[in-house]
Order: C-alpha cells, then structure tokens, then sequence
C-alpha cells in the first residue's frame, strides 16, 4: 500500500507547487485563484497471492532429549515348557516298624458260587447263581462277572461235574481267554479243575464261559459245579 501511496502523493506535492508558481506569477496580475487539494482516493484491492516458496533446507537435528518414565507393567504371559526331568533325589531314611500281624484290620475279598442249573447258554459269561460265599457282592450273579474291587493279585479256581456232554471252558480276564479246560464226557458223571493267578486293576473283570457248543456243565442235588476266587495281595 505504501507503494501505491508514494507516487500519489508526489503527483499532489507537484501541482500543488505548480499552483503555487503558477500564483506567483499571476499574483503579479492579481489573479490567483489557489484550489484546495483533492482528498486522497481510496485503498486499492488486495494483490493476489503470489506462488507458494519452494521447501528450504532441513535444519540440523536437535538435542538429544530426556530419557521417557518408564512404561507401565504388561500382562503376565503363558506359562513356559515343562523343564526335564531332574535328577533322582537321595534314598530316603527307614520307615517305622509295622504293626504286629494280629492288630491289623484285614478285609479279604472273597467269593464262592455255584451252578443253580445244569448246562449253561454257551457264548456268554456262565450265571453262577447259587451264592455260598459273596458277601462283598463282588461276584455279580445278574451276569456272571467276578469285578475286582481293588487292584491286586488274585486267585481263581473252578471245579465242574462233568454229564452228559464234554466240557470245554475258558477263564476270561476283561474279555481275553486266560486258561483253557477242556474234559470228555465218561461215563455217569466226572470232574474236571482248573485255577489261575490274576493281575488286575481295580473294576477288571473275570468270568467263566462255555467254548463252543461244550457246555456239558452238571448239579443237582448232590453235585455241584463251582466258581471261587479270592484277592491275594
Ligand atoms: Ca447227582
């Protein structure tokens, strides 16, 4: 604006002085007539803006600042990998002597059945149904299955009286053929054995069951056919 505003007024100065001079000499006619100055005109518009500057220099880079506050703690991760196996530890000092054999509680497990009825269905456990001995029900009459009550070693036997038919039988432990017993029917009647020692964890099953069409299995009112067992250790 400023300069617009210099040559304006310079133009005014001028003819004002050549007024002046003009007065001057017509004073010398008693003729001057001095106008008074215009007023000063209005502001001009705004310029356009010039074009944008091109990008100066990058500056140099500034101090190194201060060290942050430390963040806040993140959450927990997964737990890690199972490490190896250590090493054995040392052989530990002597137990405390037992109790003497008479004041410990002992609880046998035992069982002791019978046939109720001669020749049993083939292909399945044999229902030995006359009870002697179960008073831990752990011979379950309703199928056949002796079910240990507790894992531990166990003796089994069987005695049959053989009639009528030959008799081949196979001892089971949780469905495979532990012991064979195979006998030929005679004459009246005969009787055929056999035993077995069993491994078994707890709720394993033994039974009895007839071996092809073999079942020449007998009682009656003196003979019987029998099943027994009883936990070792
Ligand atoms: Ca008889």
């Amino acid at each position: 604006m400023r300069q617009v505003m210099f040559p304006f007024a310079v133009l005014v100065l001028v003819a004002i002085y050549c007024d002046v001079g003009n007065c001057e000499i017509t004073t010398k006619h008693n003729e001057c007539n001095i106008g008074v100055p215009g007023i000063p005109g209005t502001h001009g518009l705004h310029g356009k803006h010039g074009p944008p500057g091109t990008d100066g220099k990058d500056g140099e880079p500034g101090p190194k600042g201060e060290p942050g506050t430390p963040g806040i703690q993140g959450p927990q991760g997964p737990p890690g990998k199972a490490g190896p196996s250590g090493s054995s530890g040392l052989r530990g000092p002597p137990g405390i002597p037992g109790l003497p054999a008479s004041s410990v509680t002992t609880k046998t497990y035992a069982f002791h059945v019978g046939l109720s009825s001669s020749y049993p269905s083939t292909r399945s456990p044999i229902k030995f149904q006359k009870v002697f001995y179960n008073e831990q029900s752990i011979y379950k009459t309703e199928n056949g299955k002796f079910v240990a009550p507790a894992e531990g070693l166990y003796f089994f036997t069987y005695h049959i009286t053989v009639h009528n038919k030959n008799v081949h039988i196979a001892l089971k432990h949780n469905g495979k053929i532990v012991q064979h017993m195979y006998q030929v029917f005679a004459t009246n009647t005969n009787q055929a054995s056999g035993a077995s020692i069993i491994a078994m964890k707890q709720n394993g099953e033994v039974w009895l069951e007839v071996v092809g069409r073999n079942n020449g299995l007998y009682t009656d009112s003196d003979d019987d056919s029998i099943f027994s067992g009883f936990q070792i250790s």
